[in-house]
């Protein structure tokens, strides 16, 4: 029988950065983030041009393909708007029992999970951390360090994104930074 045939991989993730053939880069100014954080006065006096964060992703299969995966890096800048900590959009599912994974890869996080009652709870992100959201949970990220939070992500391609019940209900509590320490309130 002749040998079976080896390639090199085309994507390589090199803890820090995916690299490689496709990879799509996403990225999130503050002004794309309107009304998601509480104090809009303070909001408005910032640059709309700021970089929140950017997401580095690789789609092997068209999204809506039942049964394959995606997976992407998100790099969630330093900083807050009032007191409230710099963090993603944060979304359901659209296809809303699809699981996800998160991992810690740099920096200090904290994961803020919501479920369809609006029961709100929270994980802490470090580099290694594991997070597994399960379906019909909401899930955002806040990066409560002072340098640049890492985390990866893998998802079902089939999942989708509802960014519209959180851009319309919001989070039942937020994350801010009282007496220097990140508490949901
Ligand atoms: C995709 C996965 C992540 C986020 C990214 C940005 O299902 O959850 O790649 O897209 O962290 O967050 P958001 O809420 O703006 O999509
Ligand atoms: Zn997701």
């Amino acid at each position: 029988m002749k040998d079976a045939k080896i390639f090199l991989p085309e994507l390589i993730f090199n803890g820090k950065k995916l690299i490689g053939k496709d990879v799509e880069k996403s990225t999130r100014k503050l002004g794309d983030l309107k009304g998601i954080f509480e104090d809009e006065v303070t909001f408005r006096l910032m640059d709309p041009e700021q970089v929140v964060y950017y997401v580095s992703s690789t789609f092997p299969v068209e999204e809506g393909t039942p049964g394959g995966l995606f997976m992407g890096i998100t790099y969630l800048m330093p900083g807050k708007v009032g007191n409230e900590y710099f963090m993603t959009k944060g979304h359901f599912h659209s296809n809303i029992d699809r699981a996800e994974f998160y991992w810690g890869v740099e920096g200090e996080g904290m994961l803020i999970f919501m479920n369809e009652k609006r029961e709100v709870w929270a994980e802490r992100m470090y580099p290694g951390s594991l997070h597994y959201i399960p379906g019909g949970v909401a899930h955002r990220v806040a990066n409560v360090g002072n340098d640049m939070l890492i985390f990866a992500a893998s998802w079902p391609s089939d999942a989708g994104h509802n960014y519209e019940t959180i851009a319309k209900y919001g989070f039942a509590r937020r994350l801010k930074e009282i007496d220097g320490k990140p508490k949901l309130i």
